[in-house]
């Protein structure tokens, strides 16, 4: 997939967690999560060498190696975590991208640090990779890194993937430094985005700031003194899980019993519902908890008939948006079992905590109806985890359209979050669903998923990497 070449990943965060044995040893095992999750496949068969953050202040660590990947550590103080991870990645582009749903903050400090941060990893890449390799950039975090590098290493192929949305032109205008981000990620030969809307946003941002033309998914970026024009591919690649990694979890038969398990937990009622997200203001998961609140109060499902179990992985705790968020769920979910619970049975479940990737196909297998209902999501890879564990062919999916999943999923009960009556209303129609139009929507979204699978994303995107990479190549040997 990469011609020979060296593959390089650089994301903010290394893929993989300090474990303290008993006698005080430390050692690194993979962590999980939606970019290792997506990844891992392709770093399995192509090895890789791995430029991030290990996840604690103030350490300096030589590379190190696990499995196939090599490690580079970049190392980040206290103020770099608060200025340019917990402030300007979170506290700006966070919220800036995903519609404004809470307001972003700029601060000039935040911005100099995240600049100087993106340096750091920038030099750390340069210095560690060989001649000619591609290097694939990730995330928000990290947008000004491919300028940088370009500068520093022009024999690398560089790749970035935007795992987020790209906001529209208008909302990216409030960026007092939106200038500076569009050249950054100018310095790639490949731009990845997850939907058509991003590319044509970031295509869109890039003629009006920068002024360089696009022409259909390319930008041309004029030449220079001292670096000949070139073209920078600026297209959608939505990404995908490993589907059958998946579904073979969920055919195990100990994980089936376990399913069986969690419904008799839950008092065996006729549905079960199941909501996993970040605990992230993005995920709608207040308009979820609303939606259900008011058909408890309506009448309009039974406490007794239905459970709502809620698995909320603890996220970015410092952030005060995220603390405020935390509170006020926790207080919904006492309030909502408060009024509609009896002895013995709670119609909300709520689960602060992360779970094995075993227990999450359990759940997904125990759940009649899954609630994916962000107010604005890049992809969403929970959608896609719970139609490719559904072998049974049974399950509605209830999906924002506002989720990057949305384009692809079409089969889902899609539904706007805004819309308190319409999620309602999606709700009790996938608890009564027939099972043969359960059947016919869960084959075609399956179908998708397996089509779609993180194998299929990965070849088109590093295909169309290693065509930049080939038609570079005249130019720097010649
Ligand atoms: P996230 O916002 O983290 O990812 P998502 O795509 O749903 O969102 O990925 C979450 C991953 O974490 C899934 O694989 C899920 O199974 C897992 N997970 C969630 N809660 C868990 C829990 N309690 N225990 C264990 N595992 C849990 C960002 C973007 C998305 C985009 C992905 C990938 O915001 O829009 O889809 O990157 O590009």
């Amino acid at each position: 997939m990469t011609g020979g070449r060296e593959l390089v990943m650089v994301s903010n965060r290394l893929p993989v967690d300090r474990v303290v044995a008993s006698d005080g040893s430390t050692s690194w095992r993979t962590s999980p999560g939606g970019l290792v999750t997506a990844v891992a496949p392709i770093v399995e068969q192509l090895g890789c060498l791995w430029v991030g953050w290990v996840g604690a202040a103030d350490e300096q660590l030589e590379p190190f190696e696990i499995g196939s990947m090599r490690l580079a550590p970049v190392e980040l103080s206290e103020d770099d975590i608060e200025l340019y991870y917990e402030g300007f990645s979170n506290g700006t582009l966070w919220p800036l991208y995903h519609d404004v749903i809470a307001r972003p903050d700029f601060h000039r400090v935040w911005w100099d640090r995240y600049r100087r941060v993106n340096q750091r990893f920038a030099e750390r890449v340069a210095e560690q990779a060989a001649r000619g390799a591609i290097v694939w950039v990730h995330d928000y975090q990290l947008q000004l890194v491919p300028a940088m590098l370009r500068e520093l290493r022009p024999d690398l192929t560089i790749a970035f993937f935007l795992h987020i949305p790209f906001p529209p032109s208008r909302l990216f205008a409030q960026l007092p430094w939106r200038k500076s981000v569009v050249e950054g990620l100018l310095g790639a030969d490949v731009i990845g985005f997850q939907q058509v809307t991003d590319a044509v946003a970031f295509r869109m941002t890039a003629e009006r700031f920068t002024r360089v033309p696009a022409l259909g998914n390319t930008i041309v970026v004029p030449g220079t003194a001292d670096h000949p024009s070139r073209t920078v591919l600026a297209q959608e690649f939505p990404i995908s899980i490993d589907a059958a990694a998946f579904a073979e979890v969920a055919a195990r038969p100990e994980i089936q019993q376990r399913a069986r398990e969690i419904r008799a937990e839950l008092g065996n009622p006729k549905t079960v519902m199941l909501g996993v997200d970040r605990l992230d203001y993005t995920k709608g998961i207040r308009h979820r908890l609303k939606a259900f609140d008011e058909l408890l109060g309506d009448g309009e499902i039974d406490p007794a008939d239905i459970v709502f179990v809620q698995v909320a992985s603890p996220s970015r705790e410092r952030v005060d948006a995220y603390r405020q968020l935390r509170d006020e769920v926790e207080l919904t979910v006492g309030r909502i079992n408060g009024e509609h619970g009896s002895i013995g049975h709670a119609p909300l479940v709520y689960l602060h905590r992360g779970h094995t990737r075993d227990e999450m196909v359990a759940l997904y297998l125990a759940a009649d109806v899954l609630l994916v209902t962000p107010l604005r999501d890049g992809m969403n890879l929970v959608a896609k985890e719970y139609v490719a564990c559904r072998a049974d062919e049974q399950g509605v999916l209830v999906l924002s359209e506002f989720a990057g999943a949305a384009d692809e999923l079409r089969d889902a009960l899609l539904v706007n979050p805004h819309d308190i009556e319409g999620l309602k209303a999606a709700i009790v129609r996938a608890a009564h669903m027939p099972r043969e139009e359960q059947r016919r929507r869960m084959r075609s979204l399956r179908r998708t998923v397996y089509d779609n699978d993180v194998a299929h994303w990965a070849t088109g995107y590093l295909g169309a990497v290693r065509a930049a990479a080939e038609s570079q190549r005249p130019s720097q040997t010649g």
